[in-house]
């Protein structure tokens, strides 16, 4: 029988240089505490602040239907509409979901709500204007990201602002018990998985977390993911490379990575291993930030 564990390690206030030798290195989940919580994001952060800060933004939210992904454009002001109806009335329809927006561009004023960042988190290349790599997701409660892992087989770290999520995690090893299909999408529904049709899946060993506000989660390259938000939710998150991950993510070529996928692994090689410049690279790597795979 399948047995879901929740064995991850948490950590409080673990050092960089504990994170990159006990869990980067040896391609381990972490979650992090104690280290972001005198953020001023935490006590301003929501729809309403972002939306009297930007009226005009057009900002896009998803829908996940049936291994398809459709985009809807809203203000925020509509947005927060649509979460409210939802947080007053059925289950059954989940509303879009805004998710991979890179907002920190969008609304600079805000960067400073997330001060000091952890760097020490992230290899120094990513320094230089580190905030344009952040993508945000905000969401009703009981959105859904289904399974799958990041299209880049980056590094990913995940800092939770308000709200709480279950993340079902898998090691990249059962990558091959989730039935895989447009590169990095997965058909098990880990919140019910079908093992008539898809009986590998009882090799699995999902790992069950809870992420809450002021934790920061890690995820190694390849980990799969589900995820399952419990509240109104504003998350964001950094996909990041080291030296090894980006040659790692470049063979993947082989694997059947899309040749986009493998342009953009080849830029942070440049910028990682050759060292161009991060100014150099972003005119070329930005369009990645609205890539939607
Ligand atoms: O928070 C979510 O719903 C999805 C997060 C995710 O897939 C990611 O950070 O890569
Ligand atoms: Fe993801």
């Amino acid at each position: 029988m399948l047995s879901i564990s929740s064995d991850i390690d948490r950590r409080y206030q673990l050092s960089g240089k504990e994170f990159f030798s006990e869990y980067v290195k040896k391609s381990q989940p972490v979650i992090i505490s104690g280290v972001i919580q005198t953020w001023d994001a935490f006590t301003k952060w929501s729809l309403l602040y972002f939306q009297s800060l930007a009226p005009d933004l057009k900002i896009y939210a998803k829908h996940f239907r049936n291994g398809k992904i459709e985009i809807e454009n809203f203000t925020f002001q509509e947005y927060a509409d649509i979460l409210n109806i939802n947080e007053q009335g059925e289950q059954e329809i989940r509303p879009p979901y805004c998710h991979d927006l890179p907002l920190l561009s969008l609304i600079p004023e805000i960067v400073k709500d997330i001060q000091p960042f952890v760097l020490e988190y992230l290899p120094k290349w990513y320094s230089y204007k580190w905030w344009r790599y952040c993508q945000f997701f905000i969401g009703a409660s009981r959105s859904l990201t289904p399974l799958h892992f990041d299209c880049l087989l980056t590094n990913n770290l995940f800092f939770q602002i308000s709200g709480r999520k279950q993340f079902t995690l898998f090691l990249r090893e059962d990558a091959q018990y989730c039935y895989r299909y447009n590169w990095r999408w997965f058909k098990i529904d880990p919140e019910k998985p079908d093992l008539a049709q898809y009986p590998l899946y009882q090799n699995a060993k999902p790992i069950q977390v809870i992420v809450n506000p002021g934790d920061i989660l890690y995820m190694p390259p390849g980990t799969l993911h589900h995820v399952r938000s419990w509240d109104k939710s504003i998350s964001f998150n950094i996909d990041w490379h080291t030296q090894h991950s980006v040659l790692q993510g470049l063979a993947a070529i082989t694997k059947g990575m899309p040749l986009k996928n493998v342009y953009y692994n080849f830029l942070l090689a440049l910028g990682l291993i050759v060292k161009v410049p991060p100014q150099v690279i972003f005119r070329f790597y930005k369009t990645y930030l609205n890539y939607v795979s």
